[in-house]
């Protein structure tokens, strides 16, 4: 064995030993370069999933019925970038550079949650999208809480708490619309039956289909698997429902008293394949809006760059007097 594989072999021993004591892994630490592009893959879909999520809310601040629900709206879109933000911070110290992970994005390399590529088409998804979409999302980052890389980790737990938020207003807007009269109660139906399915998907294929899990179970980037994450959520999801008074959109959904949990129907897995990769209602629209935005925001970027230049050329001129 050569010096430098000894090395390694010794880094490994102790990365492993961090992952078995439930310690963190963290930037300054030795890692194996799988973990890292697992991670930097993971992280970075997580980041672009927060952004894109902004598009199909950003679509009805302008609409909002009152302007109590416009203030929360705007709140809570703001809060997403804001997670995006953390996201892309965090996966920045594993060594790549925020263009890198705007062109994989850009460029369709790097996936995003596919829930996002729907229609925001009435007041209702409003509520659908938090009661729904952010309440799935929380069941996953809760687990995710307890990831091995620490500015991961440390990332989940505000964001969990703002997901929080982020669910119990969509649940009320859902609430207030389903106490309401028969058209109202009709709206929200019509948005949990479009954003069901698509959001029993947010927790990716069966584990048995899925490509990543047992290494980033092994590894403990992931706690929970995909399939374990989905019952959780139907399993708390169905209770709120009966509360609202709506129906679940799955005939087949039924309490079975052996297992302790929900049965539920089996997912349109066609269609997801369809949506990640690419050809969902609204892939492209989604991108297209991205790239404007971006291109519109070089300005911005522009001015920091001068500043930091600006910045650094006074303090070689101070070091040099
Ligand atoms: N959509 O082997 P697995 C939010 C891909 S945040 C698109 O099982 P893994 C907040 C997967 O990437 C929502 N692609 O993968 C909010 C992989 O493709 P790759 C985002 C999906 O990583 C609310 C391939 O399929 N949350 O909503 C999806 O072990 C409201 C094979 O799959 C996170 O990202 C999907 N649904 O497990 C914002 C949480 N499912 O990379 C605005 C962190 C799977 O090989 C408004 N991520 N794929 O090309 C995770 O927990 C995991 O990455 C999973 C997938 C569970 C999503």
């Amino acid at each position: 064995m050569s010096d430098v594989e000894a090395n390694d072999a010794e880094q490994l021993a102790i990365f492993e030993q961090l992952i078995a004591e439930e310690m963190k892994i963290e930037p300054r630490d030795w890692m194996p370069e799988a973990y890292r592009k697992n991670l930097i893959r993971q992280m970075s879909q997580h980041a672009h999933s927060e952004v894109i999520g902004m598009q199909p809310e950003g679509n009805w601040i302008c609409r909002a019925p009152t302007l109590h629900r416009k203030l929360i709206l705007l709140a809570k879109v703001q809060d997403e970038g804001g997670h995006g933000l953390y996201l892309y911070s965090a996966t920045e110290t594993l060594g790549v550079t925020r263009d890198e992970l705007i062109e994989a994005l850009q460029s369709g390399a790097a996936k995003y949650a596919s829930i996002f590529n729907y229609p925001a088409l009435s007041w209702a998804d409003m509520g659908a999208i938090g009661w729904l979409v952010d309440g799935a999302a929380i069941v996953n980052q809760i687990s995710l809480q307890r990831t091995s890389y620490g500015p991961y980790s440390r990332a989940m737990v505000k964001i969990c708490k703002e997901e929080s938020f982020h669910q119990r207003q969509g649940y009320e807007v859902m609430y207030v619309l389903s106490q309401g009269s028969a058209e109202q109660k009709a709206m929200a139906q019509d948005a949990l039956n479009r954003f069901w399915w698509p959001a029993m998907m947010m927790f990716g294929p069966h584990d048995s289909d899925s490509a990543h899990s047992s290494r980033s179970m092994n590894w403990k980037i992931k706690r929970e698997s995909n399939d374990n994450l989905r019952q959780k959520f139907v399993d708390q999801t169905v209770k709120q429902c009966e509360v609202l008074g709506l129906e679940m959109p799955d005939p087949d959904l039924k309490w079975n008293d052996e297992t302790g949990h929900y049965d539920f129907g089996e997912l349109d897995w066609d269609e997801f394949k369809r949506v990640i990769h690419g050809n969902g209602p609204c892939n492209y629209q989604r991108i297209k809006h991205h790239k404007k935005a971006h291109s519109d925001g070089e300005w911005v970027r522009e001015a920091v760059r001068s500043y930091r230049n600006k910045q650094q050329m006074s303090a070689q001129t101070e070091s040099a007097a």
